[in-house]
């Protein structure tokens, strides 16, 4: 699949140091710093394209997108890889319900999701794949894991046995019974007669009258959800020989912490014979009117509905980021306005011919991000920097202007 327009990143003057990366951890519920290496892996679940990129979906991506500036401006290669999920239940629901094809419906919602992620000068992912045309990987993966013995019938469909990996649960830190309720609100089937453990996930369904479906060794049909995301990650990632986990980081909103990664977790440890991911990193929920902005809700903001309607994505992106990325907010048009006003403030005191000292802000600006993605703090420096310069005198030491936008630019994506 292709993904969008890539982006350009303007170098920094090599006086700034990164210290090294530190991330809240979900499934330790700690800090792991990032060992310094020369490159990462990131795996960042993408949309399911049955409705356009809301402010929930972008305050994600944006999340992850400051990850991989922060990683890239140290001089790392990131190794970055989005999915699709362009076949599986919403889907199609959404389809028949709106009466359209489903094919259709998700390529419109895709093409779509490219163009806010360019608007929004999200850095693209190097490989952008779907689930269609990841099935003969994930046919592939589901054929490993039956030859671990991990996988039974229901009738036909496959399911993967969670109990093959005996740190199933550890990454989401739930209880049994917490598992269960969330399994059942999130697509899981805990009550499907057969299986052998109600958590058990579904990796292969066989074809049901007037669905899409693809050939396989099982039989003709369509893949899980869970398997998708790590069959993908895993061939197209680079696989780290020399650590315990294969790879960096497994992204994604909160609401992938239970079932979504805690399955994919434990498949990959049966498919890779280690541990998955040395982080698992959750964006908070973004909501509106008191609810979590949701597709099935319909209580969205569309990304691309704000951008029609004459708003500056920079200014989106703003708004998206004045908050901290892992706590749940609420979306207020508010917010916007105020980016709004923040940008057009900083564009005009960014070009007056002497502006206050732009150093500090900088490193203000580089430790607050190492520090778990801590752009509440990189907001407050950026604003007692244009304090600084409204109230400038003229004997002070001054500030390089195009080195603080261009630091703008490089580390939260404000193209100014
Ligand atoms: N295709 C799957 C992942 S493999 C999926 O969850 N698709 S999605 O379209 O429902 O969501 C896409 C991404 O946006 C996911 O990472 C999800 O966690 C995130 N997301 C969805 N709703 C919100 C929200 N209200 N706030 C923040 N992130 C959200
Ligand atoms: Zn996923």
């Amino acid at each position: 699949m292709n993904s969008w327009s890539a982006i350009s990143l303007p170098p920094i003057d090599s006086k700034f140091e990164f210290p090294a990366l530190r991330l809240f951890n979900s499934a330790t519920q700690s800090i792991t710093q990032m060992p310094m290496k020369d490159q990462y892996s990131m795996y960042v679940c993408g949309i399911t394209p049955y409705d356009a990129t809301h402010l929930g979906h972008a305050a994600t991506y944006l999340t992850f997108d400051l990850v991989n500036r922060y990683l890239s401006a140290m001089g790392k290669k990131v190794n970055f890889v989005e999915n699709i999920t362009d076949i599986d239940d919403p889907l199609l629901e959404r389809a028949i319900r709106d009466g359209v094809d489903w094919e259709d419906l998700a390529h419109s919602q895709i093409e779509l999701f490219r163009g806010d992620m360019s608007d929004l000068h999200i850095i693209p992912p190097q490989s952008y794949i779907g689930a269609i045309e990841a099935i003969p990987l994930i046919v592939e993966s589901i054929i490993q894991l039956q030859e671990s013995n991990t996988v039974y019938s229901v009738d036909g469909d496959l399911y993967f046995q969670v109990d093959a990996d005996e740190k199933f649960g550890s990454r989401s830190n739930l209880s049994r019974e917490e598992m269960l309720t969330i399994f059942a609100e999130r697509g899981g089937d805990p009550t499907r007669v057969g299986k052998k453990d109600p958590l058990d996930a579904l990796v292969w369904l066989l074809n049901r009258p007037g669905e899409p479906s693809w050939p396989s060794p099982f039989g003709a049909g369509r893949p899980g959800w869970h398997i998708e995301c790590c069959a993908i990650a895993m061939s197209y990632l680079p696989i780290d020989s020399h650590s315990e986990f294969m790879i960096d980081i497994q992204g994604g909103g909160s609401d992938l912490q239970f079932p979504h990664h805690e399955m994919g977790a434990a498949q990959s440890r049966i498919l890779g014979k280690k541990d998955y991911a040395r982080i698992y990193m959750y964006a908070g929920m973004i909501g509106l009117d008191g609810e979590k902005m949701s597709k099935s809700k319909g209580n969205l903001v569309l990304v691309s509905k704000l951008i029609n309607q004459g708003h500056d994505p920079m200014a989106i992106r703003v708004a998206l980021l004045s908050g901290k990325y892992s706590e749940d907010r609420m979306w207020h048009d508010s917010l916007l306005t105020e980016a709004t006003e923040f940008i057009n403030r900083l564009r005009l005191l960014l070009s007056r011919p002497e502006v206050a000292e732009t150093d500090w802000v900088i490193r203000e600006m580089i430790e607050a991000l190492s520090d778990d993605l801590d752009t509440p703090r990189v907001f407050r420096a950026l604003t007692l920097w244009c304090k600084n310069t409204e109230d400038l005198q003229s004997a002070e030491q001054f500030g390089s202007a195009g080195e603080l936008a261009r630091a703008i630019d490089l580390l939260l994506g404000v193209a100014l």
